[in-house]
């Protein structure tokens, strides 16, 4: 059961989409309301775990931590950093008692969660206008259920979306792009799309192309199309503010720009230079930005990423030129270092319906309206489904589109966070989610960390290698011996029939595609396992995260099946209950079965234009399997569209 409690007046986030009964008063958290602050307090019990909290950082127990929503681009994040890029303010006390909480804000607030030994949870509001829902239930997958169904279904994306994508910040003109898809065909590496990073813009300005790199991006696009790759290009949140552009000019007549404290259009700067920032409060201002899509959908293309939709702003009075941006080192740092932007982000408001909204006091809405411009703008627009995965987010994104976790680092932690983040994302229905593949920043080539990296990626719906332009390179091809890499991508390939219809299936009955092993097995193991998955509902993996390792402890809460890959050929042996130790060296990769489960697995293929998702072998124990299937494109997804297989 869910119920809320409303204080103040709290302005609409889109995030629960059902009407919830109202609650006058709760008891489960101590109330403190000052002159401008709400604190919530409640006393943790001693073994709590504390699940959510979407994509922050430390492990999927979140206690002890501090965690301060406030949407920040962070180059330079770790464990202890408490803000990242998007707000997901869900999360449930596992314990003796058992409860979901909800804070919906858009404004900063501070979640410390045991934090120095203090034994309570103490939420801390920055205004005193928000929506507190509290769901109880008897189990935490319950409750995240139950949470689920009253913020609405996941965006599903088309098919070519789960195949392999390259992209890196850097590939400047067709020739870049020819390059890499030429890299991976030759080599037989599977790949689905390569993204296009700001250099494809003219001058970084959004729904442009740069001709001269670009000379003929449709026939481009309908070639690539044709072997089975589709270009994403990126949209940045800023528009350049330019007399003479048309995107800058309309959005000026049209009113539909941010404002500054004297009421005159807000401008910051970002990689176009001077930018306008559109009011998303504003329904027609997202739909005419939702529009401007058809610019680029014009060339045929289907998908985006939207970058830099925190809003990310280096500075807003022209300090520092942009070409000294990678020269200056000091100057950098102040510009990036997002978590200082209090300054920038009071400097402007918002409009809805004729009332100001200060942008720091709504700050974390902002990548999430800019999400349902962009998707509900590409739903009008194309007659198919469209990718679509942002940056920043809040909770209610996940009906428009995806994110990734924005800029990690080639680091083994970097590896174990990405896959602690699925659990938190899952949790607020953001399925279509992943990292960067191998780390964003890191200079130095490590092959062994992007294979084992790649080891888990296979398993979330993004899987997307990208790096920026100072990194090494991290296109398969560039590393010796690449059939360690082709090995497992092609698993990832045959996996598809699996990972689509357990990601649609998710996505219609407001499920998980990725849990914990606790929100499935009651045991004690299970709650303390941080370093393994449930993938849908047949498959568990535990890969390895660790640098130097081929042997690690696995845990099964039941009779499982041993998956082991070749590249080609699959190995399956039984394996029992209780703690086992796995071996994967790198040309080889491991996943496991549950007993009494069926995996559909594809032939082999080099993109998903050439899956037949109707003729699949089946692996596992398992006597049944529901098979979601449709042409991977149509708007149209039912669940009467599920076969049953037999084995
Ligand atoms: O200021 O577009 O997170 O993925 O490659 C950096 C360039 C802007 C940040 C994104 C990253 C992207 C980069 N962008």
């Amino acid at each position: 059961m869910i119920v809320k409690k409303i204080y103040g007046s709290p302005i609409e986030t889109y995030s629960v989409i059902n009407k919830v009964t109202e609650i006058k008063e709760q008891s489960l958290f101590s109330e403190l309301i000052s002159d401008s602050t709400i604190t919530f307090k409640y006393k943790l019990n001693k073994d709590d775990i504390i699940y959510g909290m979407g994509e922050t950082m430390n492990g999927m127990n979140k206690r002890p931590g501090r965690y301060i929503s406030f949407n920040t681009d962070n180059t330079n994040h770790h464990d202890g950093v408490c803000s990242l890029y998007g707000t997901h303010n869900f999360f449930i006390v596992d314990g003796i008692d058992h409860f979901g909480v909800f804070v919906d804000t858009p404004s900063r607030s501070i979640f410390d969660f045991d934090y120095n030994d203090s034994g309570i949870i103490e939420i801390t509001c920055e205004t005193k206008d928000l929506n507190l829902y509290i769901i109880s239930g008897d189990d935490s997958y319950s409750i995240t259920k139950e949470f689920l169904l009253n913020i609405g279904k996941s965006f599903i994306p088309p098919l070519y979306s789960l195949g392999y994508i390259q992209s890196r910040w850097g590939y400047t003109n067709e020739e870049d792009f020819k390059n890499v898809l030429k890299g991976y065909r030759d080599l037989n590496i599977p790949l689905d799309g390569i993204c296009m990073d700001i250099d494809y813009m003219d001058s970084y300005i959004d729904f442009t192309v740069n001709k001269n790199r670009f000379p003929d991006l449709k026939k481009l696009v309908n070639d690539f199309k044709n072997d089975g790759c589709h270009l994403i290009p990126i949209i940045d949140a800023g528009i350049k503010a330019k007399k003479g552009e048309p995107t800058s000019d309309e959005g000026v007549k049209l009113d539909y720009f941010c404002k500054d404290t004297n009421n005159k259009l807000f401008k910051g700067y970002v990689w176009p230079g001077a930018c306008y920032f559109t009011n998303f409060l504003n329904s027609d201002a997202r739909k005419w930005f939702g529009s401007k899509f058809k610019n680029i959908t014009d060339y045929g293309i289907d998908g985006f990423w939207i970058d830099m939709n925190e809003p990310a702003i280096f500075f807003i009075k022209k300090k520092f030129s942009l070409k000294n941006l990678f020269i200056k080192k000091e100057k950098i740092e102040s510009m990036v270092d997002q978590s200082k932007k209090v300054f920038e982000y009071k400097s402007f408001y918002q409009e809805l319906d004729g009332k100001k909204y200060l942008h720091y006091d709504i700050h974390n809405m902002y990548g999430h309206t800019m999400q349902i411009a962009s998707g509900e703008g590409l739903n009008n627009i194309l007659n198919t489904r469209y990718l679509l995965f942002s940056r920043s987010s809040y909770v209610g994104s996940h009906r428009y589109g995806g994110i990734w976790t924005g800029d990690n680092r080639a680091t083994w932690n970097h590896l174990r966070r990405n896959l602690t983040q699925m659990v938190g994302l899952n949790m607020v229905g953001l399925l279509y989610s992943g990292a960067d593949t191998g780390g964003f920043i890191g200079g130095i080539q490590n092959r062994e960390l992007l294979l084992r990296w790649m080891m888990l990626s296979i398993f979330t719906p993004l899987f997307r290698n990208h790096a920026t332009r100072t990194a090494c390179k991290k296109e398969c091809y560039n590393f010796d011996k690449p059939d360690d890499f082709r090995n497992i991508i092609n698993l990832r390939y045959r996996l598809i029939p699996y990972i689509y219809s357990e990601y649609v299936k998710a996505a219609l009955n407001n499920d998980m595609y990725i849990k914990p092993l606790s929100f499935i097995y009651k045991d004690k193991d299970s709650r303390l396992i941080e370093d393994q998955l449930l993938v849908g509902d047949s498959i568990m993996i535990a890969p390895i995260i660790d640098e130097g390792k081929t042997l690690r402890d696995v845990y099964l809460p039941e009779d499982m099946i041993e998956v082991r890959f070749d590249g080609y050929k699959f190995n399956e042996t039984n394996v029992k209950k209780g703690y086992t130790t796995l071996k994967c060296n790198l040309d080889e990769v491991v996943f496991y079965i549950r007993n009494n489960k069926l995996v559909p697995i594809s032939k082999l293929v080099q993109s998903t234009k050439d899956i037949d998702l109707y003729n699949v072998e089946l692996l596992g124990n398992g006597h049944e399997y529901k098979q979601y299937i449709d042409d991977g494109y149509t708007k149209d997804v039912t669940l009467n569209n599920i076969r049953t297989l037999t084995k």
